[in-house]
């Protein structure tokens, strides 16, 4: 299992709701390095892409526009041990009705248009992602005083 990075989002409704700090907090609790963070509106063009895969599926059109609304997403990257595998447990699954209850979809949501938040499903899309919603500078190198107890 490698040290690897993944693109992590709190889409609107968990910015609206105010659950940024607690989602965060299971992601730093884990062990896991903040690597980059920023708060935006993200453009049309650049949720078309995040979503591109999506694009022929009806709701694709509803999806931009949830993302685009104007309450802002907490876009990052978070890096550690199988942390692309492991954020998507902590995620859970995609329709909160079926998330475990102790993911942060099966805890505070039970719609699938409004799942809080978004985390790479594999390596190809998590490298696509993080250079598509930050660029190289803004991702931090550095050591979390943790860090060798976390990783031993
Ligand atoms: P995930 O976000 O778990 O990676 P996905 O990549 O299949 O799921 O879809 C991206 C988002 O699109 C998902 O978080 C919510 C929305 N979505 C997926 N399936 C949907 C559906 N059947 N109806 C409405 N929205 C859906
Ligand atoms: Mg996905």
């Amino acid at each position: 299992t490698a040290t690897e990075r993944s693109f992590v989002m709190i889409k609107p409704d968990g910015v609206s709701r105010q659950l940024v700090g607690k989602i965060i907090s299971r992601f730093e609790e884990r062990g896991y390095k903040l690597v980059a963070i920023k708060s935006l509106t993200p453009s049309p063009a650049l949720a078309k892409e995040h979503y591109s895969d999506l694009s022929a599926r009806p709701f694709y059109g509803g999806l931009v526009k949830y993302i685009t609304s104007g309450t802002p997403v907490v876009a990052m990257v978070w890096e550690g041990k199988d942390v692309i595998k492991q954020g998507r447990r902590i995620v859970g699954a995609t329709n909160p009705l079926d998330a475990d209850p102790g993911s942060v979809r099966g805890q505070y949501a039970v719609s699938v248009g409004r799942n809080l938040i978004h985390a790479s499903d594999a390596f190809d899309s998590a490298t696509k992602e993080i250079g598509l919603w930050f660029a190289p500078e803004e991702l931090s190198e550095y050591e979390p005083i943790a860090w060798p107890w976390v990783m031993a």
